[in-house]
């Protein structure tokens, strides 16, 4: 790895290294004036804090927290599309979305605010990663409803880098780009990161022909030594960046050059972890559920969001000055939501398709694999004896349909297998869909 020495800019020092009294109190009024907001426009928060007893004059500081209800990604499906919409749809200039539970998409819209505090984030994110305005950015997390690629885009343009907007996939390209423009700083996924880089060498080009110094990479778990295998390829500093569509998108959270774990941005996002069972607050250290609570948005800001991401915090002192609460890497969800190349699927997602299909049964298997740092997945799906004894044209046909439909519903390519009758195993407790064999 090349060895450079680290950097450490701040993008907003003033709101990154506030101290926590005031961190509290700006969280605080921040916090009633959300719950206002939601409270007069939202059906769904006034119902259920009336349910409660609760009025927004009963939420002054952070510490009442506890007493609002908890929203979560099936209350973003039920009120799909614009139920959530705390302004005027007129006010709203953007949509993103992502995977919700049972194939029907979420959404989230923004106004201009939104898109002003989500690209101050990003540009934090950026800085803190050693980024600034004479970097070469390129993007190579997708474009469109997913938030990556805007995400990472509206960052880099607000530090004022160039930015090369390539979008995900494409790799001769990609490469060929990053060398002629000399690019400084890659956002990606962690896994395509590791894929160009594998590419690269595959290519014969060493990383120092490059002029990579850093990038920010997220979307997706990951984990260390993944970190020290794709700084090692691509001679960089690799920074985690942490985010949800629901919430805003990256830059949630994001790491330091400090490499300690991610500074969540605080002054907008209140973070709490929870047991998920009692969903009782946990203390900082203790492993939990990410909860977050918006608190400059106002397209339609979340109270209490239940991420389903399990991870712990830290309130240490970081190194880099910044005083903002970090919170380790993803360690895994409480739902069987996966991650596959950066994008969000529920195992019911597969099962609505195949539930509707004649010549299947609803046994199913998930295989998720890593192959030369692509992510694949397979889907076992066992015939029905009719289907069983049909043409050979007959199935093939039936294997396009179920792969065109889950792209479809899902939006990713995946490798069909039909097996015979009764060959998945059967369980007696809670079926078991998916086999994971990604070393993350
Ligand atoms: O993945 C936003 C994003 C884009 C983050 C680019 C970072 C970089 P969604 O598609 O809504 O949004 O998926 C959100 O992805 O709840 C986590 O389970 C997972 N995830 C996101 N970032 C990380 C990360 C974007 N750094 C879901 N580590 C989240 C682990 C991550 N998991």
């Amino acid at each position: 790895m090349r060895v450079r020495p680290k950097e450490n800019k701040i993008f907003n020092p003033r709101m990154e290294c506030m101290s926590r009294d005031e961190l509290r109190e700006l969280q605080s009024k921040r916090l009633r004036e959300t719950v206002k907001l939601e409270y007069e426009n939202v059906p769904l928060y006034r119902g259920r804090m009336d349910a409660r007893g609760v009025k927004p004059e009963d939420i002054k500081t952070v510490d009442d927290l506890r007493f609002l209800p908890f929203i979560e990604k099936t209350d973003l499906r039920d009120e799909f599309p614009f139920g959530l919409l705390a302004a005027p749809k007129s006010e709203i200039i953007r949509i993103h979305g992502s995977s919700g539970t049972s194939g029907k998409p979420i959404v989230s819209g923004y106004t201009q605010n939104d898109v002003d505090v989500w690209t101050e984030v990003v540009a934090r994110a950026l800085t803190a990663a050693g980024g600034g305005k004479d970097d070469i950015i390129q993007v190579a997390y997708g474009y469109g409803l997913f938030t990556g690629g805007l995400g990472a885009h509206q960052g880099a343009t607000k530090i004022g880098a160039m930015v090369l907007p390539m979008s995900s996939g494409n790799t001769q390209r990609q490469i060929l780009m990053m060398k002629e423009l000399g690019v400084t700083m890659l956002c990606c996924t962690p896994s395509y990161a590791t894929f160009l880089g594998e590419s690269i060498r595959e290519m014969g080009i060493s990383p120092e022909e490059l002029n990579l110094k850093s990038g920010c990479f997220g979307a997706e778990p990951w984990s260390e030594e993944m970190r020290v295998n794709l700084e090692e390829l691509l001679g960089i500093d690799a920074c985690d960046i942490y985010g949800l569509t629901e919430i805003c998108g990256p830059g949630v959270a994001f790491e330091c050059l400090e490499k300690q774990g991610m500074h969540v941005n605080e002054d907008n996002f209140i973070i709490e972890i929870i047991d998920p069972v009692t969903e009782e607050p946990l203390p900082y250290g203790q492993s939990g559920e990410l909860v977050f609570t918006t608190i400059t948005k106002t397209g339609m800001p979340m109270l209490r969001y239940r991420t389903r991401d399990i991870c712990r915090l830290n309130d240490a002192p970081c190194e880099c000055g910044r005083t903002h609460v970090r919170m380790d890497r993803i360690t895994g969800r409480t739902d069987d939501m996966l991650v596959i190349s950066g994008v969000n699927v529920f195992p019911s997602q597969i099962e609505s398709v195949l539930v509707g299909l004649d010549g299947v049964s609803p046994h199913y298997m998930l295989i998720v694999d890593r192959v030369k740092s692509k992510d694949k997945l397979e889907v076992q799906v066992e015939l029905t004896e009719e289907m069983f004894s049909d043409t050979v044209a007959e199935i093939e046909k039936l294997r396009d349909d179920i792969k065109e439909k889950i792209k479809s519903v899902v939006g990713i390519n995946t490798k069909v297998h039909l097996v015979p009758p009764k060959s998945i195993p059967r369980s007696e407790g809670k079926a078991k869909r998916i086999t994971d064999n990604r070393k993350i």
